[in-house]
This record gives C-alpha cells, sequence and structure tokens, in this order.
C-alpha cells in the first residue's frame, strides 16, 4: 500500500479555512482508519486476579455505603482503552459488584443489557422483570434492555458477582440511559423454572410468552449438568461448550453480547480459532491457562494462568489456546463475546 498525502503537506492557510468550515480532509487520516489486513484494537489481552481484586472489593464496603454507590463496583478496565474509559473491549464492560448482607440496591432499568455471573457467597436475588432470581454460584442471570431489576440479600456473608454488559458499545450509541424505580411487585417464578428442561416450552393456548427474554436465570446446577452429559455422550467433540439462549427462540439469550460455558476434560488444550470478536474469559471451577496469539503489528501475544474466579480478556481476531490447569478433573469456564453483535452488523469473521 503506498503512502498518502500528510496533514503536514498542506499549507496552513488552507487547513485553517477547512477548520473554519468544519471539514477535515480524509486521505491524511485514511490508513488509520482503515489499516491493512486487520483492524487496530485497544483491547490488550488483560488479567484480572480475584485474590488481588477481592480485598479491594471488600474494602469498598467498608468505605462507601450503598447509599452512596449505588451499586458497589470494581470496574475490570482494559488498559489499552484507558482505565477511565471502563472498558473490556470495545463493546464489552464488566465488573466486579460487592453485595453486603441486608444491602439492598435500588430498582432501576437502562438500556444497555446487562448479565451477572455469580462468583461467590449466597442469600443474594435480583428481582427482574417481577421475578425474584436467587443468586448462587456459576448462575447466570440476564438483566436485558429495559428490564426492572433490583438486588437484595438476605444471607450472612458477603455475596460478589461478576458483571457484564455492552454498555461501551450503547454509550458510543449515545443511547445509553438509566431510570429509576420503585421496588418491585414479585410474581411468582425465580427467573429458570418454566423452561427449567430443555426441549420443553410452556405453551399457554393463545401463543408462547410473549417476553422478549422468557429466561432470566441459568442455574450453575443445569449448566455444569448439561456439560458433563455432553462430554460423556460426545468423547469425539473437541469443545464441549454450550450456549445460553432464549428457549423460545434458540437465538443468543440477548441482542449484543454471546455467553458460553466451556468444560475444559482433564488436561484438555483447546485452541479456539480467531474470530472477529473480543472475548472475555471467567474461570466458575477449576483453573485454565489462557494463551493469546500474536495478531498483526498492534496485537502482541500473552499467556495467563487463571485460578479459579478469575478474568481475562483477548482482543478479536486473535486465536486464542485454553489449557486445563488440572490432569485429573475437568474446569469450567464462563465465556462472554462479542459475536451476536459482529454477526448482525455482517463483520463476524473467522480465520482459523
Ligand atoms: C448496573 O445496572 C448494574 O444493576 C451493575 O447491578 C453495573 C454498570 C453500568 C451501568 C449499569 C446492576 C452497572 C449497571
Amino acid at each position: 500500500m503506498h503512502e498518502l498525502g500528510r496533514l503536514e503537506d498542506l499549507p496552513a492557510d488552507y487547513l485553517d479555512s477547512l477548520t473554519a468550515q468544519n471539514l477535515v480532509p480524509l486521505w491524511p487520516s485514511l490508513r488509520a482508519v482503515l489499516p491493512p489486513g486487520v483492524p487496530t484494537r485497544r483491547t490488550q489481552p488483560t488479567h484480572w486476579s480475584y485474590e488481588a481484586l477481592r480485598p479491594l472489593l471488600m474494602r469498598a464496603g467498608d468505605l462507601t455505603p450503598m447509599e452512596k454507590a449505588e451499586r458497589r463496583v470494581l470496574v475490570l478496565a482494559n488498559p489499552g482503552h484507558g482505565l477511565e474509559a471502563m472498558k473490556a473491549s470495545a463493546a464489552m464492560y464488566l465488573g466486579m459488584q460487592l453485595l453486603l448482607p441486608g444491602e439492598w440496591a435500588p430498582s432501576h432499568r437502562h438500556t444497555p443489557n446487562a448479565v451477572r455471573m455469580v462468583v461467590e457467597g449466597e442469600g443474594a436475588w435480583t428481582t427482574v422483570d417481577g421475578e425474584k432470581c436467587p443468586m448462587a454460584r456459576g448462575d447466570l442471570i440476564l438483566t436485558p434492555t429495559g428490564l426492572w431489576h433490583e438486588h437484595g440479600h438476605d444471607g450472612t456473608g458477603p455475596v460478589v458477582w461478576l458483571d457484564v454488559l455492552d454498555l461501551p458499545l450503547v454509550y458510543f450509541l449515545e443511547a445509553s440511559y438509566a431510570i429509576e424505580g420503585q421496588r418491585q411487585v414479585q410474581h411468582p417464578g425465580r427467573g429458570d423454572r418454566a423452561y427449567a428442561r430443555g426441549g420443553l416450552a410452556p405453551t399457554p393456548v393463545f401463543g408462547r410468552s410473549g417476553k422478549a427474554y422468557p429466561m432470566l436465570r441459568y442455574p450453575w446446577a443445569e449448566a455444569k449438568a448439561a456439560l458433563q452429559a455432553l462430554a460423556e455422550d460426545r468423547p469425539d467433540l473437541d469443545a464441549v461448550q454450550i450456549t445460553y439462549v432464549n428457549p423460545e427462540t434458540g437465538a443468543d439469550a440477548e441482542n449484543i453480547l454471546g455467553f458460553y460455558a466451556l468444560m475444559l476434560r482433564p488436561g484438555q488444550t483447546l485452541r479456539l480459532p480467531a474470530r472477529s470478536p473480543a472475548q472475555v474469559f471467567h474461570v466458575i471451577e477449576g483453573a485454565a491457562a489462557v494463551a493469546v496469539e500474536a495478531s498483526g503489528p498492534a496485537g502482541a501475544p500473552a499467556r495467563f494462568d487463571l485460578a479459579e474466579a478469575d478474568t481475562c480478556c483477548a482482543p478479536g481476531y486473535t486465536a486464542v489456546t485454553l489449557t486445563n490447569a488440572r490432569a485429573d478433573a475437568p474446569s469450567f469456564v464462563f465465556i462472554a463475546d462479542e459475536s451476536p453483535l459482529h454477526r448482525k452488523l455482517g463483520v463476524y469473521e473467522e480465520r482459523g
């Protein structure tokens, strides 16, 4: 690709005249916005150790009461985007949230979609759209765009969860806002029971649920059992993986980000081919090494040893190799990625 004219090549009076009319010449910036072959990615491979962040999160519990926080969260920020941008990747936000016994995080709803992956503790719940969803380790709870949600805690110890939101994208679109609400009236249902059995969907006489998000809670016990059954039934499968889907449509559970659980067999190494979306890995049970391959001029390689409850991210267009650190037991990894978004936009790619 040959070099194009630079800004410095243009006379100052010409540039001033352009500026005065809110005009900019394209050619000095064309290669930056359309780099050859592979996009420039600010997302850096980044590892957040739970052991290192946990005491800092507990300290936030001492320092900042709920009335002063509303959501007591430490954001897992990617330094490649600048910490203040609060992004794990271009479209993904990650945060570790702490709720102490007796605390309550008031009801609101907002345009960004969220999920929570419960990391530690018992006795907390999230009420979503009137359904009181219990939170237990490894459970995935959806709070999709526009649905009311609030968190409470009737237990005795701290409860921590990982929030995953498409906030950076929705904010970039200038479409991010929230509405505060009243404590929700609870209906029967706890987010999962109506769809608890795979392949069996509730069928009222007049059509289906009519809800865009019929299932709000995906208990870890069910996801783990599904993975173990899959591993037993299909010894030939390279990737023992499930996608969290909308049980009415089979589509991804939310519109923008995708969510998956992966079981690494004892000692298994699994190479995930380079794909356009960025990814997040979080160890639910066990331990795993994550190797991010080099990709293009801006894509440095990295390797992280993830202990239980650790989280890392990898930029798009990079292959990632996961290795179970345990030779005698499976390890279970929660994955979030931007592939529903890339597919809808028509920019999804797999490169091998
Ligand atoms: C939010 O609503 C929650 O409800 C957590 O727990 C984190 C980060 C940004 C915007 C909204 C929650 C959030 C958030």
